[in-house]
């Protein structure tokens, strides 16, 4: 009979890759020297170290599963694992390497002109150029159908006007890809590049977030900014352009994910280990024991899921409601097992340098930015059942 290994209970890394392997190996040397030492005085002066995107793209986590323009290409679960030690860190810094790589790079690469792609690739995957995605709006969230935001031709432009809210690294972008409905197409959703220096744009921070610290969010303004016709994306129209970028970067937060959880997992085992209470350590209680055993079990599971949706991803037989599947499945254990975990620690969970009450603050988030847990179960409920339960009618 084989010995049971808690750290890797079903044998995850022997179902890997060598380059894979290498890929994680290096994530988690990056965020644990450089990531780790900065997180806690980042998050509580909420400040983003735009350093960290040169950093990362000097690592080739930036749009690494894409081929050429100086990308790595290496394998979706190479990108899950990098994601993994990223976010073992703080689901911040895993937001910025996916909002980079899936929903900027991506949609470049995939929708994007052959001059799009070679003006803007090379240096997003540097970490040069910083990229952000705004779909959401003020009044349209889970239901971007509903936007608001124009694109009206006018000669060689298009005039963009409207607003995008809780927009990843907006503050600090250099590219910003809007989704936008064009009036000449009878409100078909387009999407376009924008540039910081474009005129009539704006990109104000939003302050006193309790949760994500270490990233920077904001919005993008647009009060009738000017795009070049040639900043259009050629390729995508309709939803599916968004939303198939959303699978790229949902895919890397079911991972992520489950690195907070196993980070917090880690915590609350050394901790129980430790501490004494009532001349024993904690851990020698049961109901101690009960909480440290599901929260393993969980994050067990949960990443054989992924591995295998990214499995299915790198042949080309993902379906989009995998990908729900394991991002509300991933977030919504991870956030459990944070709060379990605090809980072990007493009242050290909610001090910062115990780290648990950080990634338990960021998991709410990630239960809620790319689909809510809730509209991602509306999504499996239609999938079951053949029926769209979004709207009313
Ligand atoms: P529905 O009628 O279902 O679909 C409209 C069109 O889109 C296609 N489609 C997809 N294509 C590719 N991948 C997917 N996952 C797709 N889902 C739908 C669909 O085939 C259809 O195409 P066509 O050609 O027939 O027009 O759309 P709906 O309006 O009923 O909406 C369904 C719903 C609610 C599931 C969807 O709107 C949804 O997912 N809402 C959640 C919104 C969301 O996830 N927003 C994320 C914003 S970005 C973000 O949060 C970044 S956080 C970054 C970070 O810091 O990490
Ligand atoms: P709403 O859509 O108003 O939902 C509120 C509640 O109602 C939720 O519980 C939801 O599940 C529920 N609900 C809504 N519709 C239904 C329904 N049909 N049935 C049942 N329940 C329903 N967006 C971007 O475009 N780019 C980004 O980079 C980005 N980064 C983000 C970073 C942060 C820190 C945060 C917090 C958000 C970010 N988002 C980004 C936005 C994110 O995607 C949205 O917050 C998310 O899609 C939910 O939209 P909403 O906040 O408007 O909530």
């Amino acid at each position: 009979l084989a010995k049971y290994q808690w750290e890797d209970p079903l044998g995850l890394d022997a179902q890997l890759t060598d380059e894979e392997r290498m890929v994680r190996d290096a994530a988690n040397a990056y965020a644990q020297e450089r990531l780790l030492p900065r997180v806690v005085q980042a998050a509580r002066t909420e400040t983003f170290d735009t350093e960290i995107m040169r950093e990362m793209g000097s690592m080739g986590f930036l749009g690494s599963t894409i081929e050429g323009f100086g990308c790595a290409g290496v394998s979706h679960v190479a990108y899950g694992l990098a994601a993994r030690e990223i976010e073992r860190v703080d689901s911040g810094y895993r937001s910025a390497m996916s909002v980079q790589s899936s929903l900027v790079m991506h949609p470049i690469n995939e929708f994007g002109s052959a001059v799009q792609k070679e003006k803007y690739l090379p240096r997003l995957a540097t970490g040069e150029l910083i990229g952000a995605f705004g779909l959401t709006e003020p009044n349209h969230g889970s239901d971007p159908a509903g936007m608001e935001t124009t694109a009206k031709r006018d000669g060689s432009v298009y005039r963009l006007s409207g607003s995008k809210m809780w927009i990843t690294n907006s503050p600090v972008a250099d590219v910003l890809v809007v989704w936008a409905k064009n009036a000449e197409e009878n409100g078909r959703i387009r999407g376009f590049l924008l540039e910081r220096s474009m005129k009539g744009l704006s990109t104000p921070i939003i302050d006193g977030k309790m949760a994500l610290r270490a990233s920077t969010t904001g919005m993008i303004v647009m009060d009738d900014v000017e795009v070049p016709v040639e900043n259009m994306l050629p390729g995508a129209s309709g939803l599916s352009g968004p939303f198939s970028c959303l699978n790229k970067a949902r895919l890397g937060i079911a991972w992520g994910v489950l690195g907070a959880a196993e980070s917090c997992l880690g915590i609350a085992r050394s901790y129980a280990l430790d501490r004494k209470q009532f001349g024993v350590p904690l851990a020698r209680f049961q109901l101690v024991q009960a909480k440290l055993a599901l929260a393993h079990s969980e994050i067990a599971l949960g990443l054989q899921a992924c591995l295998r949706v990214g499995r299915l991803a790198d042949e080309g037989k993902l379906a989009p409601e995998m990908v729900s599947l394991i991002k509300r499945n991933s977030c919504v254990k991870a956030l459990d097992i944070s709060r379990n975990m605090r809980d072990i620690l007493g009242g050290n969970g909610i001090a910062d340098e115990f780290h648990i009450i950080r990634h338990l603050n960021n998991l709410e988030v990630t239960n809620t930015y790319e689909g809510t847990a809730d509209i991602h179960l509306l999504t499996l409920g239609r999938a079951v059942t053949g029926i769209a339960a979004f709207a009313a009618s």
